[in-house]
Parts: structure tokens; C-alpha cells; sequence
């Protein structure tokens, strides 16, 4: 039934231009038709987030059901150390600072022999854009994981990453991808592609990879056969518009390459950055940023309440507005934390199943490519009462 008075806070007539836009997409979400920019635009302006839910909810169900995934992880940055300089960014810094590490292989393989969980299938690795390190040193670490740890996913390096290793190197994205597909990489992660547009790069890191460039890296990849997440940093200085245009970028690529596995909309936290007088993103926000994700982002298979940005209780409500995965257990997540998230680091397949149960929904461990390893019942959780 298609709601008479989705709730707005707009001049009269823009209010029923947006009104019966949201009846039409109502039409269209329901008939599984994709969205324009304009219906996106109607939707970012929609203050109805119970509307939204409902919508994101039914797409939702469609890709997969009750389920919801999750994998048993390991984050692991090999230094902090970047020559970037990113306005949102609490965790990278100069050589020269106090707070700056740099792991050898050696500190590396001690640091996962100590601290890998027994059951982990995932290695996260993203790091600083170090200024003296060559690419051979990426391509051992990588070699020698793959080698010391052949069942675990090596899932390393955003695009920003491998853009610099060809800069560094003299190699082309393509020798660089496949370098390090040879030695042992499985996938990468989406990180480093913030908001696209010109605009907002030119504030926020002038100096990295453009939009345009990370969609061409991305590109390569998922043609080599590495498959690639996605992600969007929000709530800065990015407009509505460059929200949604970012997500018809992603869109578009997929429509082209069918490489991505999951969208991971990333809420700004402002702590100790240089953006640090923005108002961290409200609850209501992230919501609808998740729930507007998976109504635009209709070819992709799974939207990420990723629990470490979003808190886990928002986590567990962003089930309802469309997302499908809980991300992982997460040991030692830095990112984050440095600007300012409360979240813990890590958190066990306990807490992350009771979540799930108690939502009403099944919980599936994953492995990275998101084949199923176990769908879990009720009495393999110790938190679930009976
Ligand atoms: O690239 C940096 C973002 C990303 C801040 O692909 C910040 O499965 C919020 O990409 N506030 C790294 N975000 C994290 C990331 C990621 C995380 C989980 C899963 C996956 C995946 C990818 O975090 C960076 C940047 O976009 N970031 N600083 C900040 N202050």
C-alpha cells in the first residue's frame, strides 16, 4: 500500500514533488525497477526513516531471505605511517610523530601467531601510504601470510593502496593487482573511496587517488578475477547529491563488472581530525544512509552494518533497514578508534549470533567470497536462552 503522508520538512511544493516521487518509487521497489538519481535525491530528503526501512527491508528479503552474515576476522595495519594526510582521518601520521609504528615481517608473524583467533578465515589489511617502503615489501608480507596461513583469505589493500604501489614501483595497476594475486591475495576491501566527487576530494585529500581512479582500479581488478568491496565515507562535506551520485558510480561499474560483493556505508567520525567541529553523524542518519544504499544499489548482493562505525545496537536496527551483513568479529580494529569510536575492538560469534537471534533473523558465517560455512540455530549460541 503506498503511504499517503510520508512525513517532510520542505517548502509546500517541493514537499509534493518529493511526495509523489516516494509513491512512485514505492511502485517501483515493489515491482523490482531501479531507482534514478532524482528518486535518490527524493529519498536522502525523505524524513520518513520508517518509510525507508520498509522499502529497504523488502529488497532486502529479496537477496537473501532472514539471513544475515558475518565472518571470524583479524584487522591487521602494517603502519600508521601515511603521506596522505586525509582531513577525516585520526589514524595515519608523519614519520616523525610519536604516535607512528611500522611492522617488519617479523613483528607481523608474531603479532597473528599471538593474537589470530583459532577460528579466523579473514586477514583485513589496510595500512598508511608509507613514504620509504618499496612494493616488494607488501608482496612478501602478502607471499609469506599466504604461505605461513594457506586457509585463511587474505583481503588487503584498498584501491588508494594499490594505486600507490604502482606509483612507488613503476608498475602498472594491472602488473601491481597481478603481482599480487600471485603471491597470495584473495580479495580487497573497499576502503579509500570516501565521496567521489572532485569537490569534496579537493577539501578533504587532495593529494590521493581520484573517484575516477579508484573506480578504474576496481575495474582492473574484478576484470583479473579479484572481487572488491565498496564504501562510502558520509556525513562531512559531501551534499545529498554527492551521496547519490557516488552510489550511481558503484552501480554503473557493477552493472559492467558484477565484482562487487558488498556495499559498507562508512559514517564520519570526526574525533581528533582535522574536521573535528562536525557533529558525529546522528543515529537517524546512518540509518537512512544504509537504508537509501540498498535501495539504489540494487546489483549489489549485500549491504554491511559494519558494527564498529555504527555502534552495536544500531547495528542490529540497521537489520531492518536493509542490511544483510554484520561484517566480522573484528579483532583489533584501529581506524576507527583513533577518531573517537566507542565501540569495543572486537567482538565474539556470541554476542555477534545473540544479535542476530534476537532480531528475529538467522545468522550465517561466511567465509570473504561469502560462501556459507554454517548456518547457526539457536542452541549453538551459549548467550541464546533456549
Ligand atoms: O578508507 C578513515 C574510512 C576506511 C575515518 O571492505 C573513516 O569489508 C570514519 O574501508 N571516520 C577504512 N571512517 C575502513 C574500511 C572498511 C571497513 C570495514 C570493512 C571494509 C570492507 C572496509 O575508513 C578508510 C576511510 O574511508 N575512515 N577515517 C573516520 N574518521
Amino acid at each position: 500500500m503506498i503511504s499517503s503522508h510520508v512525513r517532510m520538512e520542505f517548502a509546500p511544493e517541493r514537499t509534493a514533488k518529493v511526495n509523489n516521487l516516494l509513491q512512485q518509487i514505492e511502485k517501483k521497489v515493489f515491482a523490482g525497477q531501479r531507482l534514478t538519481k532524482e528518486e535518490g535525491l527524493a529519498l536522502m530528503e525523505c524524513k520518513d526513516l520508517l518509510f525507508l526501512g520498509r522499502l529497504a527491508r523488502e529488497i532486502k528479503l529479496r537477496h537473501s531471505g532472514r539471513k544475515i552474515f558475518f565472518n571470524v576476522n583479524f584487522h591487521i595495519n602494517l603502519t600508521n605511517i601515511c603521506v596522505s594526510e586525509c582531513r577525516f582521518c585520526a589514524f595515519g601520521v608523519r614519520k616523525e610523530s610519536g604516535k607512528a609504528y611500522f611492522m617488519t615481517l617479523e613483528d607481523i608473524l608474531q603479532k597473528i601467531a599471538k593474537s589470530l583467533p583459532e577460528s579466523a578465515t579473514e586477514l583485513h589489511i589496510v595500512s598508511g601510504l608509507h613514504p620509504d617502503q618499496p612494493f616488494d615489501y607488501y608482496l612478501e608480507v602478502i607471499d609469506t601470510l599466504h604461505r605461513r596461513y594457506p586457509g585463511i583469505h587474505l583481503k588487503a589493500f584498498t584501491a588508494v593502496e594499490i594505486n600507490y604501489f604502482a606509483e612507488i614501483s613503476g608498475l602498472s595497476i594491472r602488473e601491481v593487482l597481478l603481482k599480487l594475486k600471485h603471491a597470495g591475495l584473495g580479495s580487497m576491501p573497499g576502503g579509500g573511496a570516501e565521496v567521489f566527487s572532485p569537490r569534496i576530494r579537493g577539501m578533504l585529500c587532495p593529494g590521493k587517488a581520484t573517484g575516477e581512479r579508484w573506480l578504474e582500479i576496481m575495474e582492473t581488478a574484478h576484470d583479473l578475477g579479484i572481487r572488491t568491496n565498496a564504501t562510502m565515507l558520509f556525513g562531512h562535506l559531501e551534499t545529498n547529491e554527492e551521496r547519490i551520485d557516488h552510489l550511481i558510480s558503484l552501480r554503473d561499474l557493477q552493472d559492467k563488472t558484477g565484482g562487487f560483493q558488498s556495499f559498507v556505508p562508512l559514517a564520519f567520525h570526526p574525533e581528533n581530525t582535522s574536521l573535528s567541529e562536525i557533529k558525529p553523524v546522528s543515529a537517524y542518519e546512518k540509518l537512512k544512509m544504509i537504508a537509501v544504499s540498498r535501495l539504489m544499489l540494487d546489483n549489489f548482493d549485500h549491504i554491511k552494518a559494519y558494527w564498529v562505525m555504527l555502534g552495536v545496537s544500531l547495528a542490529q536496527i540497521a537489520l531492518e533497514f536493509g542490511a544483510d551483513d554484520l561484517d566480522g568479529t573484528v579483532v583489533k580494529e584501529k581506524i576507527t578508534h583513533a577518531a573517537g569510536a566507542k565501540t569495543k575492538e572486537g567482538i565474539s560469534m556470541d554476542e555477534l549470533l545473540e544479535l542476530i537471534f534476537s532480531a528475529g533473523y538467522l545468522p550465517v558465517e561466511r567465509d570473504t567470497l561469502y560462501h556459507e560455512l554454517k548456518i547457526f540455530r539457536k542452541r549453538d549460541c551459549q548467550c541464546c536462552p533456549e
